[in-house]
């Protein structure tokens, strides 16, 4: 499969399985998950076929492990593992953070982010990354990036949940400004 091919799935898996699974007909069970076989029908019958290889090699080779299958044959499932903006309950447990996590953003934003904090705005999280390279390449999306740093470690001690995406993303519900630094 070309690069350009797998782009395009992918951005059609990210668009029905995170966003508007409703668009092609399918519904998110319990935790996200929806019937690989039921997903692969409706992709078809609304005019996007993508075969099972296809589906396999974009969930094995995605640059950011977006999407977890579970299971095999007619009973395989599959799931975003974030990034969601319909209501789903990934059923993700409370995990301890490291001292620091890290946010990319752009610098139009910090006004409103230095006021009020990280929002999640339209997904159910902040998201939040390990790293410095990784919150640089999030920034760099929306323009020249902007890598702020959160205390993590202060917020869980006051008693703030954070919770481990399958694919390495740090969530939180939100982060107050008085755990930021690199606003100033
Ligand atoms: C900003 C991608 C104003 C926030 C990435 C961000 C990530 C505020 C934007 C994942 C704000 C939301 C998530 C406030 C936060 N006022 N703006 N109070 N608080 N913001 O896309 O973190 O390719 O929902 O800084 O790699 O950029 O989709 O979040 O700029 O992992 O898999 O509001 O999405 O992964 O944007 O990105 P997003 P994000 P995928």
């Amino acid at each position: 499969m070309d690069e350009k091919r797998r782009i395009r799935v992918s951005k059609y898996l990210s668009r029905h399985l995170r966003h508007d699974p409703g668009r092609i007909g399918i519904t998110l069970g319990l935790q996200g998950w929806t019937s690989v076989p039921a997903l692969l029908d409706a992709a078809r019958r609304h005019g996007f076929p993508v075969t099972p290889a296809e589906l396999a090699e974009v969930v094995a080779t995605d640059d950011k492990r977006r999407y977890a299958l579970d299971g095999t044959g007619p009973a395989q499932r599959i799931r975003a593992s974030q990034g969601h903006t319909v209501a789903v309950d990934l059923g993700l447990p409370p995990a301890d953070p490291p001292a620091y996590l890290f946010h990319g953003t752009t610098a139009r934003f910090l006004p409103a982010i230095r006021a009020e904090g990280l929002r999640p705005m339209a997904r159910h999280h902040v998201h939040l990354s390990p790293d410095r390279a990784t919150a640089t390449r999030v920034g760099a999306r929306r323009g020249r990036p902007v890598v702020l740093t959160v205390d993590s470690g202060a917020m869980h001690r006051d008693g703030h949940v954070f919770r481990l995406s399958d694919n390495g993303v740090w969530l939180a519900d939100a982060v107050p400004p008085a755990y930021l630094a690199g606003i100033a």
